[in-house]
């Protein structure tokens, strides 16, 4: 496409601001239901890293979707929308250098996919929190799921909208059968060596 854009190349880089402030950066992005410990992890997670000295920045649906996106449904198109401007974002986020925890459904693979091949190699981890939905339906927090039962909310994730799983994510989480330190432990573990070493 023609569009008469030609980027500008700086002279400090990516590499020049992960040498600075000491850490491979990367995105962690949590994928699965409305109520599946998504944003919670996110939480817990950032304050780990924190204490050890990592740089973080959680993106998360709920308040991406009052800011940014807020022009945005739930429809295919603007769930599509939603995935690709956070990608964007998070990569920008990279670029500085920066550890992006993400929370959003991001219910579609093909989505996913993307963010993985805009991104470099080792800048994508891809997290599933998996939970069965009776487990979220039970929980519900923010009481949307009872909502979308009565048709009060439409093309609502797993009850009448999609939610296609990871086939090959790098870890799966089961909130429903650890406790939130343990699977906090867990993604701590997998993720810290990488940011430390970019390895
Ligand atoms: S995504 O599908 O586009 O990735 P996102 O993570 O940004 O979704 O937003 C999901 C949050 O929006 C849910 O946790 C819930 O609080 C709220 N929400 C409101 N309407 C819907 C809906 N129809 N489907 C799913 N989540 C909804």
């Amino acid at each position: 496409m023609e569009n008469n854009i030609i980027p500008h190349l700086h002279k400090i880089s990516k590499q020049n601001r992960r040498i600075l402030i000491g850490q491979h950066s990367l995105v962690i992005w949590f994928t699965g239901l409305s109520g599946s410990g998504k944003s919670t992890l996110a939480g817990k997670l950032e304050e780990t890293l924190f204490k050890n000295g990592i740089g973080t920045y959680i993106l998360d649906g709920d308040n991406v979707r009052m800011g940014l996106n807020k022009d945005l449904s739930f429809s295919e198109n603007d769930r599509k929308e939603n995935i690709r401007r956070i990608s964007e974002v998070s990569k920008l986020f990279v670029d500085a250098g920066i550890v992006v925890i993400t929370a959003f459904i991001s219910p579609y693979k093909a989505d996913r996919d993307m963010i993985r091949d805009i991104l470099d190699e080792k800048e994508f981890i891809e997290i599933f929190v998996k939970c069965p939905l009776e487990i979220c339906e039970q929980r519900d927090v923010k009481g949307l799921y009872k909502k979308a039962r009565n048709g009060e909310v439409r093309n609502f994730t797993g009850i009448n909208s999609i939610y296609e799983e990871p086939i090959k994510p790098d870890l799966v989480i089961e909130t429903h059968s650890m406790q939130i330190e343990e699977c906090v432990k867990q993604i701590y573990n997998y993720v810290f060596p990488l940011i430390k070493q970019g390895k």
